[in-house]
């Protein structure tokens, strides 16, 4: 990634694509459809990536990365890194299908959802990956307190489910954890699925030096978990003293309005996803 770019200040999706390279290099060919990630370099002849980018129609993230790889394993070059980079809208929601065709049909492809928990670009929208207490623009508060009511639809965990050889979650707080998870994904040959929690102080609204510590909370609070699982063996990152979900809460304004009962359903819910995945990674050590 070259220096300027057009992303708000403090933008996490923006620290997740420069790790990303950082880890896979300059023999990258990254797609991206519509998100923030397809302004954020500018306009022409603007471009603040300095690898090969090819913009693709927001369902298609998929089909695209499937394509790439293809085309250039005709072409010998088989070193290439073909790189998927979409949002959690372009991702949970419109492009699911896309991406569980391409992992399913076990393209040698790295599919990056950077998660920034909503459909930011055009206005704070909210998606399948909004979590349960968020106002967005389309789960506005209100009188009626309309706040997002379904819990974030976890696609690391669906891909878990469908088998695929490397999946990962990550965020920016923690760059050592993610760019060696970048380089052991870069190890399996075949389809390796990476969600990078990417903090957005426009759209969680707190403000944009909290960025990394924001990041930090979702991990030590047990919102985000970070796992690996590779060879059928889950790894599960368990920080040294968990915090209440009340402190991940508080630092943004999109939660400020729960009362203490509903951030308690936050905390039950955080805890119970929290067991399952002790019990799934105990469960997958012993298979
Ligand atoms: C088929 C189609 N529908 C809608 C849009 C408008 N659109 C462009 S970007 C965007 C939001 C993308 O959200 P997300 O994938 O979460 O990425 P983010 O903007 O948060 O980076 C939408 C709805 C579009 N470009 N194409």
């Amino acid at each position: 990634m070259e220096p300027g770019n057009t992303a708000c200040h403090g933008c996490g999706a923006t620290l997740s694509m420069r790790y990303v390279l950082k880890a896979l290099g300059k023999n990258t060919v990254v797609s991206v459809p519509a998100s923030c990630w397809a302004v954020i370099p500018g306009a022409m002849p603007n471009r603040t990536l300095d690898v090969p980018m090819v913009y693709t129609p927001f369902a298609a993230t998929g089909a695209s990365i499937s394509g790439l790889r293809e085309a250039l394993d005709q072409q010998g070059k088989e070193d290439y890194n073909v790189v998927g980079f979409a949002g959690d809208g372009g991702t949970s929601d419109i492009g699911l299908q896309s991406l569980s065709g391409a992992m399913e049909r076990g393209h040698n492809v790295f599919y990056i959802m950077y998660d920034n928990e909503g459909y930011m670009n055009t206005g704070v929208q909210r998606s399948g990956s909004t979590p349960y207490g968020a106002v967005t623009t389309t789960t506005p508060l209100g009188r009626d307190r309309n706040f997002k009511k379904q819990p974030k639809k976890m696609v690391a965990d669906l891909m878990l489910a469908q088998k695929v050889p490397y999946v990962a979650t990550a965020t920016v707080a923690y760059p050592e954890d993610m760019i060696r998870k970048l380089e052991n994904a870069k190890k399996v040959k075949g389809p390796k699925f990476i969600q990078i929690l990417s903090p957005c102080p426009t759209g969680w609204y707190y403000s944009p030096e909290k960025t990394v510590e924001v990041s930090r909370l979702a991990v030590q609070t047990h919102m985000f978990p970070l796992y690996e699982f590779v060879n059928g063996t889950l790894k599960l990152s368990k920080p040294p003293q968990p915090m209440e979900v009340k402190r991940y809460l508080q630092v943004q304004n999109r939660f400020s309005h729960l009362t203490d009962e509903e951030i308690e359903e936050v905390q039950s819910a955080v805890d119970r996803r929290w067991t399952e995945l002790l019990e799934l990674e105990e469960h997958s050590r012993k298979m």
